[in-house]
Parts: C-alpha cells; structure tokens; sequence
C-alpha cells in the first residue's frame, strides 16, 4: 500500500464521516506539481459525490492561483463516446485550464513533467461575449469570436490512469496542457469534420467532429449550463475545449503529434526525446 493510501483515514474530518475537502485538493494538487500518481479518491471514500469532486476541484485550483497561475477558459471532458468507452465513465465533466498548461503550437512538451501523458484531437472556441446558464444553439454560436483546431494534454493523477467519475472531477477533469493551432473564422461549419491525429506522420486517431456531443456547440452550451452551477461563466477571452473526438493517445519520448482537422487546419507538439 503506498503512503497516499495509508494516509487515507487522516483525510476524514473529526468526528464525521465527511471527507476533509481541503486536504483533498492538496493531495490531488501536489501529485500534479510532482508528477506522481496517487490511489484513486473512491477506493478508500466510496459515499464521496460529484458535487464533492468539483469542491475538491474548485479548492486544488485556488492552490493554482495563489501560486500565480491564471484561468484562461475550461475544458469539457468526456463529450464522445470513443472517449467515455476508453476511461469507463459515461458523464460529461469540465475542468479550468490556466496559463501555465498553456504549450505552444509546433513546440516542445517536456515528458518529465507528467506521470502518463495522452494527448486527444479537439476544437477550441474562443469567447467573445459572455455565455452562462441555459443558453440556445444560436446563443452560443453568437458568442463566439474564433474557433481553432487543439490537441489537450491530459494526464491523470491517479495510478494507472483510473479513476471514477467524481476522481476524475477533483482531478480537475485530468487537464495539463492545451496547444492550440490557428484561429478561424466561425463561418466554417463545424458540424461533421473529418480529424486526423498522427505521430511522427503514422495515424493514430481518426474520427469526425460530429462524434463531440453530435456537434462541437453542444460542448459549449454543456459548459455554460456546468459552470453556472459553481457561479462561474464564460467569458470574453476564454478557451473552451470541447472534449475528444476519439480515444486519446497515449504519448512516448521523442513522437511529433500534429492534428489535422478538414476546414480547420493543423496543430502539432513534439514530445521531447
Ligand atoms: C478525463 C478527461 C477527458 C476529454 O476530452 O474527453 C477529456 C480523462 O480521460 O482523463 O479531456
Ligand atoms: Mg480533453
């Protein structure tokens, strides 16, 4: 048993059968800041709730921000099927992004800093005007300024890339990184693009935007009905990631990922050798 798991039981409040929140988030964070996997949350605290998750997130992403990290948008997670038969958990989630998962397009990613990095073909959006709550199709759309094709860097906290669905939440959906390639006009229509994801040119994933919710604006429309819920919105300047169109892959030393998206164009990293 590791040292996380023995530690468990100090993580319940006095008295009560309540998870310690805060201690939580600082277990899930520091795994992060270390790159080193900790047991899943639910193994040892079976009653804890989706709603716990997001608190737990919402206290990890504080400990972002106190150390100088800054919100630039979130992510919606498990938003295809291909993604939600590959972690077994079949519930749409969403996550902060910060600045500093922010990588830049053509550039290097450094392995060191993640525990079992995947990488996953996905549309960005970026937001124009402000979107919370229930909000149309049309709504939506309206309140974006340019959509782009990304890759997002995930990379679990917990052993073997397991988790249910309220670890995955207070793992802050699994997110660290985004790269983000052009941005392009919203007069493309998004609906049914092909999407191919290659390392060093062999294809790896391939699928169409279409398998996103049936419609990438659906995952836009999901994040301002999700966030609302904790009082947040989206805002002017904000990324929204969409989710994964396939399966993610997982990465090795020294591969160069591009994703092509029909329409869109392309986005690449390279894993540094
Ligand atoms: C959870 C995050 C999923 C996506 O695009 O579906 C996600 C995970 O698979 O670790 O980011
Ligand atoms: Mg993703």
């Amino acid at each position: 048993m590791s040292l996380i798991a023995k530690m468990m039981p100090s993580v319940f409040a006095k008295g009560g059968r309540m998870p310690d929140l805060e201690k939580l988030a600082a277990i899930v964070d520091e795994a992060a800041v270390n790159a080193k996997a900790i047991p899943q949350f639910t193994n040892t605290m079976p009653e804890m709730t989706i709603e716990d998750g997001y608190d737990i997130q919402t206290r990890s992403l504080a400990r972002r921000y106190q150390r100088g990290e800054r919100r630039i948008g979130i992510k919606l997670g498990l938003t295809s099927r291909a993604k939600m038969l590959q972690v077994g958990v079949d519930e749409v989630c969403w996550g902060r992004l910060t600045d500093a998962m922010l990588l830049d397009d053509g550039g290097y990613l450094s392995m060191a800093k993640y525990i079992h990095p995947r990488i996953e073909p996905e549309i960005a959006f970026l937001i124009k005007t402000r979107l919370v709550g229930k909000v149309t199709e049309q709504d939506a759309f309206d309140a974006v300024e340019a959509i782009a094709p990304a890759m997002e860097i995930i990379d679990s906290r917990f052993d073997n890339f397991k988790f249910a669905v309220q670890d995955v939440i207070a793992d802050n959906a699994s997110s660290s990184g985004l790269v983000i390639g052009p941005w392009q006009s919203t007069k493309i229509d998004i609906s049914n693009l092909e999407m191919v994801m290659t390392a060093d040119d062999q294809i790896k994933q391939s699928g169409s935007s279409a398998a996103i919710l049936g419609h990438p604006i659906r995952s836009l429309i999901k994040g301002a009905e999700m966030v609302a819920r904790v009082g947040e919105a989206l805002n002017p300047g904000d990324i929204v990631m969409a989710g994964g169109a396939t399966a993610a892959h997982a990465m090795t030393r020294g591969e160069t990922i591009r994703l092509n998206i029909q329409k869109l164009g392309s986005v690449s990293i390279s894993a540094e050798g």
